[in-house]
């Protein structure tokens, strides 16, 4: 198997790799279909400047004309920002697009394959993708919680959205054997909010704790991811109640548009974004940003703890 073939790495990786530094991924349909341009773009630059403050490399994943890119350049960021072509990469569609030589914004799910691939364990995005409501007719559940279930990333997230049905998602990451933590809470974040109606499994207090719990994981053999789900900050959360409205009408107009698929997902956040005036981009671009602080730190622990 030539597997380096495939892959091409950011100067910046290579020379933190040969300096023994720790690395943290980051997605990149967050930049393609997450976000418009140019905070797209911005957002993904001050979050990489986030995680090299934190002391580690970011390493920001896409394919880009049929090349795993692990860690981007800025023309790179640029050109993925304001492109219009790029594909919407998860498990699936990896194949295609590597084979036929396009341009892929990768997910959750893509981004932890990768990630494991080019032996990276710490991976900060916003939200995770998770079982949609009235998955029970759909079967719209989010190729992200089978990767969590089987790839060996910890995902740092601000938990998941509810434009999904979060008590079915753990449920979910229950059957699948997946630690759901919580970064200094004892309720799962909800994105926009710091608190959902459900629990995290464990709530950890420091990075060393999940760090120390990785490694036993990864050690005993037990595949597959952790979610640590980390709040966004108080002063950028957003108010409960009209978010419940907003994010309501917006999977009402889904429905009656009748849009499913890869599609659901961005055609939702799309929407929450036009209803809330742009304040659930702001509140975005707040809680990635702070994830990236906790996915830094948590990547530098877990690597001194490996050697
Ligand atoms: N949830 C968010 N913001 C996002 C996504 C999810 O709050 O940007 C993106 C992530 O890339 C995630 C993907 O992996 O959407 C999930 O898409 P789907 O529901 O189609 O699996
Ligand atoms: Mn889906």
């Amino acid at each position: 198997m030539n597997l380096e073939s495939y892959i091409e790495y950011s100067e910046e990786v290579l020379e933190g790799r040969k300096n023994g530094k720790a690395i943290a991924a980051l997605e990149s349909t967050i930049i393609s279909h997450g976000m418009p341009y140019p905070q797209n773009v911005q957002t993904a630059r001050e979050v990489e400047d986030i995680i090299r403050e934190g002391g580690a490399v970011p390493a920001t994943i896409a394919i880009l004309n049929g090349k795993i890119k692990i860690g981007l350049s800025h023309q790179e960021l640029e050109y993925l920002g304001q492109a219009s072509n790029v594909i919407k990469a998860s498990r699936r569609d990896i194949p295609y697009i590597l084979s036929a030589g396009k341009d892929g914004a990768t997910t959750v799910a893509a981004t932890m394959i990768l990630a494991e691939l080019a032996d990276i364990a710490v991976f900060v995005t916003g939200g995770i993708g998770g079982v949609h409501r009235g998955a029970e007719k759909t079967m719209d559940i989010s190729a992200d919680l089978e990767e969590l279930s089987r790839t060996n990333v910890a995902v740092v997230c601000a938990g998941a959205k509810s434009i999904l049905d979060i008590g079915l998602t753990l449920e979910y990451l229950e059957t699948k054997g997946v630690p759901v933590l919580g970064y200094q809470t004892d309720s799962l974040p909800a994105f926009y909010t710091r608190n959902s109606p459900y629990q995290v499994n464990y709530r950890m207090e420091s990075c060393e704790e999940i760090a120390s719990l990785l490694r036993t994981k990864w050690e005993l053999g037990l595949n597959g991811g952790v979610v640590v789900a980390n709040p966004i900050p108080e002063q950028n959360a957003l108010e409960e109640n009209e978010m419940n409205s907003i994010i309501e009408s917006a999977l009402q107009e889904a429905e009656e548009k009748n849009i499913t698929g890869k599609e659901a997902t961005p055609f939702l956040l799309g929407k929450v974004k036009e209803l809330t005036e742009g304040k659930s981009l702001i509140a975005n671009i707040a809680l990635v940003k702070n994830n990236a602080r906790v996915g830094a730190e948590l990547a530098v622990k877990y690597k001194s703890l490996k050697t």
